[in-house]
Protein backbone atom coordinates (compact mmCIF):
# COMPACT_ATOMS: atom_id res chain seq x y z
CA UNK A 1 0.00 0.00 0.00
CA UNK A 2 1.29 3.30 -1.21
CA UNK A 3 2.14 6.07 1.84
CA UNK A 4 -1.61 8.08 0.48
CA UNK A 5 -3.72 5.09 0.76
CA UNK A 6 -2.42 4.27 4.33
CA UNK A 7 -4.94 4.94 6.62
CA UNK A 8 -4.14 7.86 9.23
CA UNK A 9 -4.40 7.23 13.01
CA UNK A 10 -5.56 9.40 14.96
CA UNK A 11 -5.00 9.99 18.69
CA UNK A 12 -6.31 11.94 21.07
CA UNK A 13 -4.72 12.92 24.07
CA UNK A 14 -7.33 14.39 26.48
CA UNK A 15 -6.18 16.26 29.25
CA UNK A 16 -2.47 15.92 29.85
CA UNK A 17 -0.63 17.05 32.86
CA UNK A 18 -0.33 20.99 31.86
CA UNK A 19 -3.22 22.70 30.87
CA UNK A 20 -5.81 23.68 33.49
CA UNK A 21 -9.68 24.33 33.26
CA UNK A 22 -8.73 28.66 33.47
CA UNK A 23 -6.99 27.56 29.88
CA UNK A 24 -10.08 25.49 28.51
CA UNK A 25 -13.09 25.24 30.92
CA UNK A 26 -14.02 21.93 29.33
CA UNK A 27 -10.98 19.66 30.58
CA UNK A 28 -11.82 16.63 31.83
CA UNK A 29 -10.51 15.71 35.17
CA UNK A 30 -11.78 12.59 36.77
CA UNK A 31 -11.97 9.14 35.07
CA UNK A 32 -15.22 9.37 34.22
CA UNK A 33 -15.45 12.41 32.56
CA UNK A 34 -12.01 11.30 30.81
CA UNK A 35 -13.87 8.58 29.81
CA UNK A 36 -17.04 10.17 28.04
CA UNK A 37 -14.52 12.60 26.21
CA UNK A 38 -12.93 9.51 25.01
CA UNK A 39 -15.91 7.96 23.79
CA UNK A 40 -16.89 11.02 21.94
CA UNK A 41 -13.90 11.23 20.26
CA UNK A 42 -13.79 7.94 19.37
CA UNK A 43 -17.53 8.30 17.85
CA UNK A 44 -15.53 11.60 16.37
CA UNK A 45 -12.74 9.31 14.57
CA UNK A 46 -10.08 8.64 17.10
CA UNK A 47 -8.74 5.69 17.06
CA UNK A 48 -5.96 5.89 20.09
CA UNK A 49 -6.33 8.02 23.50
CA UNK A 50 -2.97 8.78 25.07
CA UNK A 51 -4.26 8.85 28.46
CA UNK A 52 -3.22 10.92 31.82
CA UNK A 53 -4.91 11.43 35.19
CA UNK A 54 -5.88 13.90 37.23
CA UNK A 55 -7.61 14.36 40.93
CA UNK A 56 -10.56 15.44 41.15
CA UNK A 57 -9.34 19.10 41.57
CA UNK A 58 -7.44 19.11 38.68
CA UNK A 59 -4.06 18.04 39.92
CA UNK A 60 -2.29 15.92 37.66
CA UNK A 61 -1.71 12.60 39.40
CA UNK A 62 0.13 9.01 39.28
CA UNK A 63 -2.34 7.27 41.51
CA UNK A 64 -2.69 3.93 39.77
CA UNK A 65 -6.65 3.09 40.85
CA UNK A 66 -7.38 6.57 38.54
CA UNK A 67 -5.76 5.16 35.49
CA UNK A 68 -7.35 1.68 36.04
CA UNK A 69 -10.84 3.33 36.59
CA UNK A 70 -10.28 5.54 33.26
CA UNK A 71 -9.16 2.43 31.04
CA UNK A 72 -11.49 0.48 32.39
CA UNK A 73 -14.82 2.67 31.49
CA UNK A 74 -13.07 3.29 28.39
CA UNK A 75 -12.61 -0.41 27.68
CA UNK A 76 -16.56 -0.92 28.23
CA UNK A 77 -17.59 1.18 26.32
CA UNK A 78 -15.23 1.78 22.81
CA UNK A 79 -12.78 -0.65 21.48
CA UNK A 80 -10.38 2.16 20.63
CA UNK A 81 -6.51 1.53 21.82
CA UNK A 82 -5.94 2.89 25.58
CA UNK A 83 -2.28 4.57 25.94
CA UNK A 84 -0.98 5.82 29.00
CA UNK A 85 1.93 8.44 29.65
CA UNK A 86 5.03 7.57 31.06
CA UNK A 87 5.86 10.84 30.79
CA UNK A 88 3.51 11.98 33.34
CA UNK A 89 4.23 16.03 35.06
CA UNK A 90 7.85 17.23 34.87
CA UNK A 91 7.70 16.95 39.04
CA UNK A 92 7.20 13.39 38.89
CA UNK A 93 10.01 10.66 40.28
CA UNK A 94 9.88 7.99 37.73
CA UNK A 95 8.41 5.01 39.56
CA UNK A 96 5.51 7.84 39.84
CA UNK A 97 5.47 7.86 35.71
CA UNK A 98 4.91 3.86 35.87
CA UNK A 99 1.98 3.51 37.65
CA UNK A 100 -0.20 4.15 34.39
CA UNK A 101 0.92 0.45 33.27
CA UNK A 102 -1.18 -1.04 36.38
CA UNK A 103 -4.13 -0.64 34.38
CA UNK A 104 -3.12 -2.82 31.74
CA UNK A 105 -3.81 -0.49 28.56
CA UNK A 106 -2.76 -1.55 25.04
CA UNK A 107 0.42 0.66 24.80
CA UNK A 108 2.35 3.36 26.88
CA UNK A 109 4.21 5.78 25.56
CA UNK A 110 8.21 5.72 26.75
CA UNK A 111 10.37 9.04 26.90
CA UNK A 112 14.13 7.94 25.20
CA UNK A 113 15.64 11.35 26.44
CA UNK A 114 15.85 14.67 28.63
CA UNK A 115 14.92 18.26 27.94
CA UNK A 116 14.18 21.57 29.12
CA UNK A 117 9.99 21.47 29.31
CA UNK A 118 9.33 25.30 29.12
CA UNK A 119 10.86 26.65 32.74
CA UNK A 120 11.88 23.28 33.80
CA UNK A 121 13.49 20.25 33.50
CA UNK A 122 12.02 16.85 32.28
CA UNK A 123 14.24 14.05 32.61
CA UNK A 124 14.38 10.61 31.82
CA UNK A 125 17.79 8.90 31.91
CA UNK A 126 18.61 5.99 29.79
CA UNK A 127 17.69 4.03 33.48
CA UNK A 128 14.50 5.08 33.67
CA UNK A 129 13.56 4.60 29.81
CA UNK A 130 14.54 0.57 30.46
CA UNK A 131 13.05 0.35 33.43
CA UNK A 132 9.39 1.65 31.32
CA UNK A 133 10.27 -0.84 28.64
CA UNK A 134 11.04 -4.11 30.82
CA UNK A 135 7.99 -3.21 32.67
CA UNK A 136 6.50 -2.94 29.76
CA UNK A 137 7.00 -6.14 28.49
CA UNK A 138 6.62 -7.79 31.58
CA UNK A 139 2.85 -6.90 31.32
CA UNK A 140 2.71 -7.61 27.41
CA UNK A 141 1.74 -3.89 26.96
CA UNK A 142 3.43 -2.56 23.47
CA UNK A 143 5.22 1.10 23.44
CA UNK A 144 5.37 3.95 21.84
CA UNK A 145 8.30 6.52 21.64
CA UNK A 146 7.71 10.24 23.20
CA UNK A 147 10.27 12.44 21.42
CA UNK A 148 10.93 15.75 21.75
CA UNK A 149 13.95 16.34 19.90
CA UNK A 150 16.12 14.61 17.08
CA UNK A 151 18.15 12.92 19.96
CA UNK A 152 15.34 10.95 21.15
CA UNK A 153 14.39 10.13 18.00
CA UNK A 154 17.99 8.67 17.84
CA UNK A 155 18.46 6.92 21.06
CA UNK A 156 14.91 5.17 20.42
CA UNK A 157 16.35 3.55 17.10
CA UNK A 158 19.51 2.90 19.26
CA UNK A 159 17.19 1.08 21.93
CA UNK A 160 15.56 -0.95 19.05
CA UNK A 161 18.57 -1.42 17.51
CA UNK A 162 20.26 -3.17 20.72
CA UNK A 163 16.70 -4.87 21.15
CA UNK A 164 16.16 -3.25 23.79
CA UNK A 165 13.36 -1.43 22.50
CA UNK A 166 11.36 -4.31 21.02
CA UNK A 167 9.56 -4.48 17.73
CA UNK A 168 7.73 -2.54 15.98
CA UNK A 169 8.90 0.71 16.50
CA UNK A 170 6.07 3.65 17.22
CA UNK A 171 7.19 7.15 17.28
CA UNK A 172 5.32 10.04 18.11
CA UNK A 173 7.33 13.18 17.24
CA UNK A 174 6.43 16.32 19.28
CA UNK A 175 7.21 19.46 17.76
CA UNK A 176 7.01 23.09 19.25
CA UNK A 177 7.64 22.05 23.16
CA UNK A 178 9.78 25.32 24.59
CA UNK A 179 12.98 23.09 25.13
CA UNK A 180 12.23 20.45 22.47
CA UNK A 181 12.47 20.98 18.57
CA UNK A 182 10.63 23.21 17.30
CA UNK A 183 7.47 23.55 15.13
CA UNK A 184 8.98 23.64 11.33
CA UNK A 185 9.30 21.68 8.06
CA UNK A 186 13.05 21.73 8.37
CA UNK A 187 12.49 20.28 12.34
CA UNK A 188 10.39 17.62 10.67
CA UNK A 189 12.95 16.39 7.75
CA UNK A 190 15.27 16.48 10.98
CA UNK A 191 13.13 13.87 13.04
CA UNK A 192 12.40 11.48 10.36
CA UNK A 193 16.29 11.12 9.35
CA UNK A 194 16.98 8.21 11.70
CA UNK A 195 13.92 6.07 11.70
CA UNK A 196 14.15 3.11 10.01
CA UNK A 197 11.85 2.24 7.12
CA UNK A 198 8.26 0.38 8.07
CA UNK A 199 8.41 2.46 11.61
CA UNK A 200 5.08 3.59 12.84
CA UNK A 201 5.42 7.79 13.32
CA UNK A 202 2.61 9.88 14.42
CA UNK A 203 2.59 13.43 14.52
CA UNK A 204 1.95 16.06 17.52
CA UNK A 205 2.85 19.50 17.49
CA UNK A 206 1.71 21.87 20.19
CA UNK A 207 0.96 25.91 19.54
CA UNK A 208 0.61 28.35 16.60
CA UNK A 209 1.93 25.90 14.11
CA UNK A 210 0.41 22.98 14.80
CA UNK A 211 -2.59 22.98 11.72
CA UNK A 212 0.09 23.56 9.38
CA UNK A 213 2.56 20.66 10.75
CA UNK A 214 -0.30 18.07 10.73
CA UNK A 215 -0.93 18.89 7.39
CA UNK A 216 2.54 18.90 6.22
CA UNK A 217 3.48 15.38 7.81
CA UNK A 218 0.09 13.99 6.74
CA UNK A 219 1.48 14.69 3.26
CA UNK A 220 4.87 13.36 3.97
CA UNK A 221 2.89 10.09 4.87
CA UNK A 222 2.75 10.81 8.93
CA UNK A 223 0.98 7.11 10.11
CA UNK A 224 -0.75 9.23 12.81
CA UNK A 225 -1.44 12.41 13.77
CA UNK A 226 -2.66 13.56 17.44
CA UNK A 227 -4.51 16.53 19.22
CA UNK A 228 -6.61 16.91 22.06
CA UNK A 229 -6.08 18.90 25.11
CA UNK A 230 -2.83 18.06 25.81
CA UNK A 231 -1.35 19.93 22.66
CA UNK A 232 -3.98 22.26 22.19
CA UNK A 233 -6.97 24.18 23.76
CA UNK A 234 -8.06 26.32 20.86
CA UNK A 235 -9.87 25.10 17.35
CA UNK A 236 -8.55 28.03 15.40
CA UNK A 237 -6.99 31.07 16.58
CA UNK A 238 -8.57 32.63 19.46
CA UNK A 239 -11.26 30.25 19.06
CA UNK A 240 -11.69 27.75 22.28
CA UNK A 241 -12.54 24.17 21.19
CA UNK A 242 -16.06 23.14 23.10
CA UNK A 243 -14.45 19.67 23.23
CA UNK A 244 -11.98 16.84 23.07
CA UNK A 245 -14.53 15.90 20.42
CA UNK A 246 -14.57 18.77 18.53
CA UNK A 247 -10.50 18.72 18.23
CA UNK A 248 -10.99 15.43 16.76
CA UNK A 249 -13.77 16.02 14.02
CA UNK A 250 -11.93 18.98 12.91
CA UNK A 251 -8.37 16.63 12.42
CA UNK A 252 -10.66 14.13 10.89
CA UNK A 253 -11.66 16.85 8.32
CA UNK A 254 -8.10 17.65 7.82
CA UNK A 255 -7.05 14.31 6.86
CA UNK A 256 -9.46 14.03 4.34
CA UNK A 257 -9.15 17.43 3.05
CA UNK A 258 -5.81 16.71 2.17
CA UNK A 259 -6.91 13.28 0.32
CA UNK A 260 -6.45 10.80 3.13
CA UNK A 261 -8.55 8.51 5.09
CA UNK A 262 -9.37 7.91 8.61
CA UNK A 263 -7.80 4.77 10.25
CA UNK A 264 -11.07 3.05 11.88
CA UNK A 265 -10.28 1.28 15.54
CA UNK A 266 -9.59 -2.20 13.87
CA UNK A 267 -7.43 -0.85 11.18
CA UNK A 268 -5.40 1.04 13.49
CA UNK A 269 -4.91 -2.04 15.93
CA UNK A 270 -3.50 -3.36 12.59
CA UNK A 271 -0.96 -0.27 11.80
CA UNK A 272 0.08 -0.59 15.34
CA UNK A 273 0.49 -4.17 15.84
CA UNK A 274 -1.80 -4.11 18.76
CA UNK A 275 -4.25 -7.03 19.44
CA UNK A 276 -7.58 -6.59 21.39
CA UNK A 277 -7.16 -7.19 24.95
CA UNK A 278 -9.14 -10.08 26.10
CA UNK A 279 -12.82 -8.33 27.79
CA UNK A 280 -12.49 -5.48 25.58
CA UNK A 281 -15.81 -3.97 24.19
CA UNK A 282 -15.74 -5.12 20.25
CA UNK A 283 -16.15 -2.48 17.48
N1 LIG B 1 3.58 16.20 30.66
C1 LIG B 1 4.87 16.14 30.06
C2 LIG B 1 5.93 16.51 31.05
C3 LIG B 1 4.08 12.04 27.61
O1 LIG B 1 2.95 11.91 28.02
O2 LIG B 1 4.75 11.10 27.21
C4 LIG B 1 5.16 14.82 29.51
C5 LIG B 1 4.19 14.31 28.53
C6 LIG B 1 4.74 13.37 27.54
O3 LIG B 1 3.03 14.60 28.53
ZN1 LIG C 1 1.21 13.05 27.47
Amino acid sequence: MSWDEKPVVVTVAPTGAEVTRADNPALPHTPAEIAADVVACAEAGAAVCHLHVREPDGTPSSRAELFVEAVELIRARTPIVTMVSTGGAVWMPIDDRLTGLDAAPDLAGVETGSMNFGEDAFVTVPADARRVVERARELGIGLETECFDVGHVVAAVRMLERGELPAPLRANLVFGVPGGIDASPEALDAMLRPLPPGAHWSITAVGRHQRRLLALALLRGAGGIRVGFEDAVYLRRGVLASSNAELVADACELVQTLGRRVAQIDEARDLLACPVRAGAASA
